[in-house]
């Protein structure tokens, strides 16, 4: 059976070379391996895209090879989702999420993930989609009395909204906390917004974890 290491490799390069079937089936051989779905998706999947992106700055791939990569990398955590999900089963909810990518941003493949993580973490998450009206995630927040929203936003044209999901969150009198992330946003930000900053899927669980332990 192959070792973890050149399942990675491969599920990164299935990625890298818009290999579809390869993907799928290198997430096969993950499972099968026993290797964390966590880690096949962090240092497998996502590291084959974020080459792909430096391709794309590099004007060396175009929009619709991006997309593909997108979709790849998506077919191939349908497949390790499950297992993902398998491990939230056997626990009960941490706390209650409101998740999406604000307005005027479609970038949901690193939203999604930080959802499946959140999931896998053992929080319930409610999932408002990518180009997201502020209202959606204010009205939803209200509906499922979110212990964190969170707030995704990957061009620099769009973190603005981010600032705008925490106004008016707390202009309808709302205290839950605002996570923020995605390749456009920086620690800095987050602090001059009053929300919470995480660099990676991996790391939001840590910190809905310590948010929702210091009491949201
Ligand atoms: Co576009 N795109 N894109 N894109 N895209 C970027 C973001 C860009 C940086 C590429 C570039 O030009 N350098 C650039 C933004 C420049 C800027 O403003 N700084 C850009 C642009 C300009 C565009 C378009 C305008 C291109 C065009 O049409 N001319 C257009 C915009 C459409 C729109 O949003 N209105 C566009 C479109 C697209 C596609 C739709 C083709 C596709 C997205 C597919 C999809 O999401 N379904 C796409 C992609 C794939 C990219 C890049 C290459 C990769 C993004 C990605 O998925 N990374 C990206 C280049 C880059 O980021 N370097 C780029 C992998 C993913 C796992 O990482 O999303 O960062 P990421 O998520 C990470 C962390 O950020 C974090 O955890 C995740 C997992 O570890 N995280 C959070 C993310 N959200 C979080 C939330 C949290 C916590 C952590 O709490 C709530």
């Amino acid at each position: 059976m192959a070792d973890k290491e050149s399942i990675l490799i491969e599920l990164e390069n299935s990625v890298k070379n818009l290999q579809q079937e390869a993907a799928v089936e290198a997430a096969r051989k993950a499972l099968a391996a026993g290797v964390s779905p966590v880690e096949a998706i962090e240092n497998g999947l996502a590291k084959g895209i974020r080459t792909v992106g430096e391709k794309y700055e590099r004007k060396e791939m175009f929009v619709v090879e991006l997309i593909y990569a997108a979709t790849i990398m998506e077919e191939a955590i349908k497949v390790l989702e499950p297992e993902l999900r398998r491990s939230k089963e056997k626990r009960h909810s941490l706390s209650t999420v409101v998740l999406g990518t604000v307005s005027g941003d479609i970038h949901d493949i690193g939203k999604n993930l930080v959802r499946i993580m959140l999931e896998a973490g053992g929080f319930e998450v409610h999932d408002v989609g990518k180009n997201t009206p502020t209202e959606d995630f204010v009205s939803k927040a209200k509906e499922v009395s979110a212990g964190i929203v969170g707030a995704s936003s990957l061009m620099t044209t769009t973190v603005e909204m981010q600032k705008e999901v925490v106004d008016r969150l707390r202009a309808a009198g709302l205290k839950s906390p605002v996570m923020v992330g995605g390749a456009a946003v920086s620690e800095e930000w987050a602090k001059e917004i009053g929300a919470i900053y995480s660099s990676d899927a991996g790391s939001a669980v840590n910190t809905a974890k310590g948010l929702v332990s210091k009491g949201g």
